[in-house]
């Protein structure tokens, strides 16, 4: 395979410190002896040390589930990369649907977050996706092409070796409600070209995930599509043994 499938489990504001630990301490048991899928989970900020510290040793990474480009300063509410990497994390989510929609993030914020991130040795999962209005006005792969396209200005193949992405259509977030495996395909298909056009061959080596009410049921047809190269799993990360599961059916 031209790239390793990468599945991520972004807590967003659930879980304490107890359970956030309690939660790895099974899942590594659970994924003892599985190799050549890569995995992460991104706690909340204030569990992410704690987290790390059970995982020692262990297959899955921590991430972030955001993180701002500046270094340091008089930033209130933000947390640096190199604040990640201190506290054990190996990758940042930048621009979930969340953030873009309820605190106002832009395409030109997600691809200063997603350079520091790279600058500081993280993996950044640049999140992209439409609405329900635009998929219904049939503007989905305008929509994505464009955030994709701005997110990435000015990023070389360098850049995209150390980057992930991942589709996450808005309308499928939390409600229960997947994109077919053939919507998936479609749209990591033409993110897939315009990175092609970006970078050239490198295009082949970066993860596209696809996020949105993956569970157990759908993620191994999912994921059997020529450019799903895994997920970013909400709802069924918060249960060690639905998280398993979904890992994998990556291999
Ligand atoms: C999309 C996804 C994870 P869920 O936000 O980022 O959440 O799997 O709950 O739809």
């Amino acid at each position: 395979a031209l790239r390793n499938k990468f599945v991520a489990g972004n807590w967003k504001m659930h879980l304490s410190v107890a359970e956030g630990v309690a939660l790895v301490t099974e899942l590594r048991a659970l994924l003892d002896g599985v190799a050549g899928v890569r995995v992460a989970v991104a706690p909340a900020f204030t569990a992410i040390h704690p987290v790390a510290d059970a995982l020692r040793g262990s297959l899955v990474e921590i991430g972030g589930q955001n993180v701002h480009w500046e270094k340091q300063g008089a930033f209130t509410g933000e947390v640096s990369p190199e604040m990640l990497v201190e506290a054990g994390a190996t990758c940042a989510i930048v621009g979930h649907s969340e953030r873009r929609q309820l605190f106002g993030e832009t395409d030109e914020g997600v691809r200063k977050r997603a350079r520091a991130a790279l600058d500081a040795g993280l993996t950044p999962i640049v999140c992209v996706g439409e609405t329900l209005a635009e998929r219904d006005a049939g503007r989905t792969l305008e929509v994505v092409g464009a955030q994709v396209r701005a997110g990435l200005e000015g990023f070389d193949a360098n850049d995209l070796a150390k980057l992930a992405i991942a589709y996450e259509p808005v309308w499928a977030i939390g409600t229960g409600r997947t994109a077919t495996s053939a919507q998936a395909q479609e749209v990591h298909a033409a993110i897939r070209a315009i990175l092609r056009e970006l970078v050239g061959d490198a295009a082949d080596c970066v993860p596209i995930q696809y996020g949105g009410s993956v569970k157990p049921e759908n993620a191994a047809e999912l994921m059997a599509q020529p450019d799903v190269d895994g997920a970013l799993v909400g709802g069924a990360s918060l249960s060690a043994a639905s998280f398993a599961a979904i890992v994998r059916a990556a291999r």
